[in-house]
This record gives structure tokens, C-alpha cells and sequence, in this order.
């Protein structure tokens, strides 16, 4: 057994210098070290022989393993240099060669949100960027959500262990701040990336952009928040677009309502973006609550506002026919030389 050993070590050692390519090297490799491979088949004999023979034998065939480990690793690196220097002397290029860079364009949800930031900023609004990392205080406690609210769970909220800070589940985490902040009138819009602890899938990402607006003063009511949003969603899409509201819950608001609006590509007649009735679903509105404006340090005796938000890769989504929001997020230039 020695002898095979040997041999077999001797055999390695001449076969390697021969190999050109890394991929004949490591198929080798295999043939030789692997699970099935002639050195391994032989090492495990071992167990047949004599406890003196085993000494002897193991003792040889180990030394045998270092010396092809080290071989087959010595040939990597010298193939590895001649395929570089190969490629050094083959593939020499030209730096004089004009060439010319691709132009690149603006992300659509950025075009899209640069768009409702100028019709805000033609009205008088202010344009805060909303923070990404938050606190439960500014993100829930704040803005009415209670302590048992099931979006404060660890199924939609990306906690920051132990430090009482979150990644902002929604731009509402920003109201607070504003309204200790900035003197009233307030009229502000916020737009921010927001995270979910969500499934993705067509229309679900974790990572998603908001836009919310706020704005607080003395008589603010719903047909101020009636006007704000027609106008806004007539800009973007270009024509006349009705609203419709129905009632909806969100602790920050009271009353609360979720907005639909006329399907701008069939005018409300019904074509498959809006699966033929007429309307789209947008969004959550409504007048906020008395609770965040007394949290905000103002007298909701005196003061009201309105805020809404909503979800601007939805939004985009609809406006340019974008079937699937993972786009969004993707390196995918063949989707974003589209833009
Ligand atoms: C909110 O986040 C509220 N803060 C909105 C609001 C503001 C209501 C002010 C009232 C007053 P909601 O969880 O529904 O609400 O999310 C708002 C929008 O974000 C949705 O309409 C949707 O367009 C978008 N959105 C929610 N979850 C996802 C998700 N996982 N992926 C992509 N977009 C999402």
C-alpha cells in the first residue's frame, strides 16, 4: 500500500504542471482529494490494516495528502497568473478611443414626487423631508395610535432593538414635530421612504415611498382637504379628476376617511386599470384628531387641520402602467431607460 501511495503521489505531482485551466484542475482535484476521489478511497482501507501497518501507512499516506494539497494549490496560483498575463497581453485597450457615457434619467417615483412637490410649493406649502429612523413616541404615541394598535406589532414595524427608535412606518410620524416646530398656519407636505416588515409581492413592498400633508389652522375643514387633493390629482394626471370619500379609521384622524378618485385613463366609465368601476382607491384623509393637535402643543379648541398621505409607488404605479412595484427597486436599467 505504500508503494500505491507513492506512486500515486508521484503521478499527481507530474499530471498537475501539465493542466492549463483552472476548471481541469479542480475536476482533478476532486478525482484525487474528493469524497470518492483514489487518495480518500485509500485512506479509508486504512482501517483494515494492522495497528503497526496503520501506523506506518497512515503516516505516509498523510504526508502524501499535504504534499498533493499543497501541489494542486502551488498550480491554481500559476494558472491563475498566465491566465492574467494572457489576458495583459490579448486584451489591450485602447484609452484614446472616444466613448461615450449613457445618460442617465430620474427615477419615476422621483419625477412623480418633483412634480407634487412644484404644485404644492405654487401654493404656499412647505416641503419637509420625512426622517427614515424615528421614535415609537413620533412614529405611534404621538399621532393617537395606541399602545395595543396591531401596527405597532412585529409584523409591520421594524423595531431598533432596545433604543426605543423605529424605521418610520409612515410620513404621520412627522406631524408632531412639525406642529412644535413651525408656527401656525401650517401647510406642509412631507414626502419620505417608509419601511414595513411586509411580504413583498406586486403590490406589497418593505421599503416604500409616502407623501403626507398637513395643514392646521383656525376653520380648517373637509372641503379644504376636498379641494387640496382634487387639485393635486388633477395636476398629476393632467385633467379634471373627481374624488368620492368614504369612512375610514386611522386613529390620527376624526373623522377619518379613505378617498377613491375617478379612473383618469376611462374617465369613470370603467377599462381594466380601474377593474371596471370607474373609481380607483388612493388613500387615507381626514381632519386630525383633536388628541395629535393637543399633542402637537395646540389648543384644539381653537386650531383644526386636515392631513392625508399616501403611497407615492402606488400612485406612479398607476399613473405609467407599471404592472409589478418591484421594479421599483430593481437595478433594472431596461425598466428605468423607460423613464
Ligand atoms: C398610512 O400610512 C397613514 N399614515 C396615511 C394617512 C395619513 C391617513 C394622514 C390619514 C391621514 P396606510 O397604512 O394605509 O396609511 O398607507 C398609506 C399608503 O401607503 C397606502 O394607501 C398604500 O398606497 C401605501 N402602502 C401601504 N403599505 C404598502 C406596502 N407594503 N407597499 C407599498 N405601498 C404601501
Amino acid at each position: 500500500m505504500l508503494n500505491q501511495i507513492k506512486t500515486l503521489e508521484l503521478t499527481v505531482l507530474t499530471k498537475v504542471t501539465h493542466i492549463k485551466d483552472e476548471e481541469t484542475l479542480i475536476q482533478y482535484r476532486n478525482d484525487i482529494l474528493g469524497k470518492a476521489g483514489e487518495l480518500t478511497t485509500i485512506l479509508k482501507w486504512l482501517k483494515d490494516l494492522s495497528p503497526e501497518e496503520r501506523g506506518t501507512v497512515g503516516k505516509a499516506a498523510n504526508e502524501t495528502r499535504d504534499i498533493i494539497t499543497d501541489a494542486f494549490e502551488a498550480e491554481r496560483k500559476r494558472i491563475k497568473k498566465e491566465f492574467i498575463a494572457q489576458k495583459l497581453e490579448t486584451e489591450q485597450e485602447d484609452v484614446t478611443v472616444p466613448f461615450s457615457h449613457t445618460k442617465g434619467s430620474l427615477h419615476p417615483i422621483t419625477m412623480v414626487q418633483q412634480e407634487v412637490e412644484d404644485t404644492f410649493t405654487r401654493m404656499g406649502f412647505d416641503i419637509y423631508d420625512a426622517m427614515e429612523v424615528t421614535t415609537e413616541y413620533l412614529n405611534f404615541d404621538a399621532v393617537n395610535v395606541p399602545k395595543t394598535h396591531p401596527a405597532r406589532d412585529m409584523q409591520d414595524t421594524f423595531w431598533l432593538e432596545g433604543s426605543g427608535h423605529v424605521l418610520a412606518t409612515q410620513t404621520s410620524c412627522m406631524q408632531n414635530l412639525i406642529m412644535k416646530n413651525k408656527s401656525t398656519p401650517i401647510k406642509a407636505i412631507i414626502p419620505g421612504r417608509v419601511f414595513r416588515n411586509e411580504d413583498v409581492d406586486a403590490t406589497h413592498d418593505n421599503t416604500f415611498y409616502q407623501v403626507e400633508w398637513i395643514v392646521v389652522d383656525k376653520w380648517i375643514g373637509i372641503s379644504h382637504l376636498k379641494f387640496t387633493i382634487t387639485t393635486m390629482l388633477s395636476d398629476i394626471f393632467g385633467k379634471e379628476v373627481k374624488i368620492r370619500m368614504r369612512p375610514g379609521y386611522f386613529p390620527f384622524v376624526e373623522p377619518g376617511v379613505e378617498v377613491d378618485f375617478s379612473c383618469p385613463f376611462c374617465d369613470g366609465v370603467g377599462c381594466k386599470i380601474c377593474k371596471g368601476s370607474g373609481w380607483i382607491e388612493f388613500m387615507g384623509a381626514g381632519l386630525i384628531h383633536p388628541n395629535v393637535i393637543r399633542e402637537g402643543g395646540l389648543d384644539p379648541e381653537i386650531y383644526s387641520g386636515f392631513a392625508f398621505g399616501f403611497g407615492l409607488n402606488r400612485l406612479v404605479m398607476i399613473r405609467y402602467g407599471i404592472p409589478d412595484m418591484r421594479y421599483f427597486m430593481s437595478p433594472d436599467v431596461r425598466f428605468l431607460k423607460q423613464f
